[in-house]
């Protein structure tokens, strides 16, 4: 790599401690068991998934910048941003908001989320929604008669349609059930249109037939971010869906083979997608062994037989965190997603 290029524009890290003030950050994401609200100088999403493959209760997802950032706030929602990215974080006890007897607390909350999203992105100014994160406690539990993962699709379709979004120009998103915590959303926005990558194998979530729910997922299974020099890539949450079914019920080992699978398919269309822009020149292609993932499991026991699938497909080395996590439809064991970045190298 050509040493005189600048830092990524938008960096990932994983730490163990809390970061310290560093202009460069514009948030963080912590997982764990029974994580405290610490105050923190940045925007913090707390994700109450117990972390299974490390000795440190609590892990930090770190999401940085290649330039200053300043602080904002915006409704319930606290952000960082610089000029062209900005990373937000929105944390919601449905407990204390207003709705009718009628109305499910989840779908409302999802609603009046991603309306402020929405709102804070036209107020400063930022075109794209690249990638959210949703945790919904008792995503399993009902709630005016249907599942709570299902309202929150609700409220969220809700939001995209009267902020005027269109489904097929929906982010990169995670949904995933906790077992404490309250209703969390982190969204990254930019300034650069992202490259939006669905999946040959899976019909587009936002095109799932009604068995799944009267509103589809508003998701789209990959997005792609090239500045001049680096181009990132965010991997939806993906699971052992062919089509739009579910494969392999009661297999961890076999659903985590079908999602690994689907996984490779992403990264072909992202790296056939670079090619075809840039057909001269000679990029690092993007490879299933060199993504940070996030891996979800249902079971906090199927961590050995789910380790040794990846160890064989991936290799020893990956990048990987494991979390527990109730997956949004009650057939799936495991989910995944991914993030990486690449120098891009034109020839010209
Ligand atoms: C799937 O492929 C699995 O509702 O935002 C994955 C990623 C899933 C995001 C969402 C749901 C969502 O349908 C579930």
């Amino acid at each position: 790599m050509n040493s005189s290029v600048s830092s990524p524009f938008i960096q990932h890290q994983l730490i163990a401690a809390a970061p310290s003030a560093n202009e460069r950050v514009l948030g963080l994401q912590t997982l764990g068991n029974n994580i405290a609200a610490a105050t923190s100088p940045f925007p913090v999403q707390h994700i109450s998934a117990p972390v299974l493959n490390s000795i440190d209760s609590a892990l930090h997802e770190l999401w940085l910048s290649d330039t200053t950032c300043r602080d904002g706030r915006f409704g319930d929602i606290i952000f960082r941003r610089n000029d062209t990215l900005l990373f937000g974080v929105i944390e919601i006890d449905e407990s204390t908001l207003q709705f009718a007897d009628t109305e499910s607390s989840l779908c409302a909350a999802a609603e009046h989320t991603y309306r402020q999203i929405f709102a804070l992105l036209d107020a400063e100014g930022f075109p794209y929604l690249w990638r959210t994160w949703n945790y919904l406690p008792n995503i399993h539990a009902e709630e005016c008669g249907l599942e709570r993962y299902r309202q929150f699709n609700v409220g969220r379709h809700n939001a995209f349609a009267n902020c005027k979004r269109s489904v097929d120009s929906s982010p990169a998103a995670s949904a995933l059930g906790t077992r404490a915590g309250i209703f969390s959303v982190a969204f990254i926005a930019g300034h650069i249109a992202p490259n939006r990558i669905e999946n040959p194998r899976q019909i587009s979530a936002f095109e799932y037939p009604a068995q799944y729910g009267p509103r589809s997922p508003t998701f789209t299974r990959a997005v792609t971010v090239a500045d001049k020099k680096y181009e990132a890539l965010f991997i939806s949450g993906t699971a052992s869906i062919v089509g739009h079914e579910t494969l392999h019920r009661g297999d961890v080992s076999a659903q985590t083979k079908e999602t690994v699978a689907n996984l490779a398919a992403l990264l072909e269309q992202a790296n056939r997608a670079q090619h075809a822009a840039n057909a001269n020149n000679s990029a690092t292609l993007f490879a299933l062994e060199n993504l940070s993932y996030r891996i979800y499991l249902r079971y906090a026991d199927d961590l050995k037989k789910v380790r040794a699938v990846l160890d064989a497909l991936l290799g020893h080395s990956i990048c990987a965190t494991y979390v527990q996590a109730d997956i949004c439809r009650q057939d799936l064991l495991i989910e995944i997603e991914a993030f990486a970045s690449r120098p891009i190298t034109n020839a010209s």
